[in-house]
């Protein structure tokens, strides 16, 4: 049994004693849960660590015990042996309030570079949360920071479980529509585990590090973080509690007749010696082509050509359930969630995997409402296992990206390959494989949202080295012998089968091979939210840099703004401008007695190929404001006073600026 990492104030006490409860909660994880989340009673004595100058100053001079300095004024009267009583009743006084708050108040915890050692909600990152465990999460980490977390259900999956979105932001600057905001979607195949839980990570990091990093502030500050950490939330319970692999089950849990035989999920895999796992069946034969490999006798290698084998496989863990001959030809799902979305989507006899037509499944169509619903989502990430991958569309050979988006997402994903070693940056359709009805493709090319998907876990993490050439599954028992002391497979051994008689069972379990081991989780986590925390920045955000106004003979002004955007992309990705996705930049100038006779916007500060806006030209409709670059815009108005200009991105935010004409003073 699991418990919740996330520490609650099991008495309610306050002050030092409970300071001292949370340290021994902490440390030994203990199986304390109330329904309360974690609240506001921890916040003022879990705050940072506070600097010498911020303690008071008859405390900045106690030593580590307590102790007062001999030669500080305050302690002149503790000099003098004739007052004996009152000298006694101190050290007392002082023992007695070093031993209830010296830890709270005088020893803060040694730092680490990364993630905060002292956090308002304790969690660790070396362990897989199921449903409850990780709502759980979600739930005390807005309740510590409810100024910068809000927790809210996009919808109900299929088996009735909320679909958790964590929205970050700091709501007293704004509300999250206002920012551009930066979506994160983990684990829509459900056994891919790992990515819920670099999801969590983020949303941990994002609010326990806002204050103590500048960049994390900055982000929180100014952006919107969406988390939905768990897409395929049934499943993800079926694959911790119920026998499976670690590739199962990578559909939802929407029962679908796989065989047509008018049954659905009548005949899925069955552990035949009960211990959790779905590992593999083989039988002693003299005629089978297996034998077992010299160093690792748990693996079975082909015979060589001229040599007998030992034994023969029969398949993956099972029986025939329904007498039809088959064996577990019918289990969970199936189906692929993602290959469910409205791009490029075709039936299952073209694509494996779809289900009945786009968003057909409750989670998917929950999701894709939520993101039609928020058209400020400029990036987005999505979490898969695994090889080490960071992929962007197309995910059809059919289609192109426009070069200027191409260019954004090789800038992107080339720093996230520096980010994580061993991580290859490939277009999804050349790379790996076509997907048609792919989560991705719909995100960018519906919705003009540069995304990537990361397919988690190298197997160059093993030794930090790659492998040789057809040498992965020596690399994987060598890793299970060393490292994991082989904890990591399941040694044969003789079961009843009731088609086969006698046979074995044996071979991996389900909680490594796709999904990193306890000791490497937390690494994962952190470096793929680092790349996320790049992109996130690299979103766009529109500033005004300049805005003046020239008066010009004849009784009309000339108003000139410059309007950049210092970021790596774009306000509309190009495919968004060609396609009309999302509507243009508006820039504006308001006055109140301000009369705007003509708008220009150039991409030159000289207005060469200046383009002119004829109906209501005091709000001009930019297409784009590239990435690192700026548009300039052009008025000429009648009047005078302070006037306002303005501009609005539906992905790139806002600002705004008021001015007065120069010769107003
Ligand atoms: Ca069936
Ligand atoms: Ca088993
Ligand atoms: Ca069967
Ligand atoms: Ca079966
Ligand atoms: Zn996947």
């Amino acid at each position: 049994m699991r418990y919740s990492s996330e520490v609650e104030n099991p008495s309610g006490a306050t002050g030092c004693v409970s300071a001292a409860v949370r340290e021994l909660v902490s440390e030994n994880e203990a199986p304390v849960h109330n329904e309360a989340p974690v609240h506001s009673e921890w916040d003022g004595r879990l705050a940072r660590p506070r600097s010498l100058s911020e303690f008071p100053s008859d405390r900045r001079d106690a030593g580590p015990t307590g102790f007062l300095d001999r030669d500080a004024g305050p302690t002149e009267f503790l000099d003098r042996p004739a007052r004996p009583a009152l000298w006694v009743a101190a050290v007392i006084l002082l023992v007695v309030a070093a031993a209830t708050c010296a830890t709270a108040a005088e020893k803060s915890p040694y730092q680490p570079a990364g993630a905060p050692a002292d956090p308002k909600v304790p969690a660790r990152w070396n362990y897989y949360r199921d449903y409850a465990e990780a709502t759980r999460l979600l739930e005390a980490l807005a309740a510590a920071h409810p100024q910068r977390a809000k927790l809210a259900s996009v919808g109900k999956s299929y088996g009735g479980r909320e679909m958790w979105l964590l929205s970050i932001t700091n709501f007293g600057k704004g509300s999250d529509r206002q920012k551009p905001a930066f979506m994160i979607a983990g684990a829509i195949h459900a056994n891919e585990i790992q990515g819920t839980e670099v999801t969590l990570y983020t949303a941990w990091y994002l609010l326990e590090m806002y204050g103590r990093s500048p960049l994390v502030t900055r982000l929180v500050d100014a952006r919107a973080f969406y988390l939905v950490p768990m897409l395929s939330p049934d499943s993800r319970d079926a694959h911790m509690y119920r026998p499976n692999t670690t590739s199962s089950p990578r559909s939802g849990q929407v029962p679908v007749d796989d065989d047509r035989d008018g049954l659905v999920d009548e005949d899925g895999p069955d552990d035949l010696d009960g211990d959790g796992q779905i590992t593999q069946m083989r039988v002693r034969d003299p005629n089978g082509r297996w034998k077992p490999h010299p160093d690792f006798p748990n693996l079975l290698i082909p015979a060589k050509d001229d040599e007998p084998g030992e034994y023969r496989l029969l398949g993956t863990e099972g029986y025939d359930n329904d007498g039809d001959g088959r064996v577990n030809e019918d289990g969970d799902g199936y189906y692929d969630p993602n290959r469910d979305w409205p791009w490029q989507w075709e039936p299952r006899y073209v694509q494996h995997g779809a289900h009945r037509y786009p968003l057909s499944l409750p989670e998917n169509r929950a999701v894709a409402d939520f993101v039609l619903k928020h058209p400020n989502i400029a990036g987005a990430q999505s979490y898969h296992n695994s090889g080490g991958m960071i992929l962007r569309g197309p995910g059809t050979k059919d289609e192109r990206l426009d070069p200027a988006d191409l260019a954004v997402y090789d800038a992107i994903a080339k720093k996230g390959q520096e980010m994580l070693p061993g991580y290859k940056y490939l277009e999804t359709a050349t790379g790996l494989y076509e997907v048609h009805g792919g989560e991705g493709d719909w995100m960018f090319v519906m919705r003009g949202v540069f995304r990537f998907t990361n397919e988690l876990w190298t197997p160059l993490n093993f030794f930090r080295k790659p492998a040789e050439s057809g040498e992965r599954k020596e690399e994987a028992e060598r890793f299970n012998k060393y490292l994991l002391l082989g904890d990591g497979t399941v040694p044969w051994k003789e079961v009843d089968h009731p088609q086969f008689g006698r046979i074995e069972v044996g071979g991996m379990k389900k909680n490594w091979g796709r999904q990193p081991p306890s000791f490497l989780l937390e690494e994962e986590c952190h470096r793929n939210m680092a790349f996320t925390l790049y992109h996130a920045d690299q979103m766009p955000q529109v500033r005004i840099q300049s805005a003046a106004a020239k008066r010009l003979p004849g009784g009309l002004v000339e108003v000139t703004a410059a309007v950049v955007n210092p970021k790596l992309t774009p306000t509309r990705a190009a495919l968004d401008v060609t396609h009309h996705v999302t509507p243009p930049d508006l820039v504006s100038l308001e006055g109140k007695d301000l009369k705007v006779s003509l708008g220009l916007w150039s991409d030159s500060p000289f207005f060469q190929d200046a383009r002119e806006q004829k109906h209501r030209p005091e709000q001009v409709r930019v297409p784009r404001i590239p990435g690192m670059g700026a548009v300039y815009v052009r008025w000429l108005v009648r009047g005078a006073g302070p006037y306002t200009v303005r501009v609005q991105s539906v992905k790139g935010g806002s600002d705004r600026r008021i001015a007065r004409m120069k010769d107003e003073g």
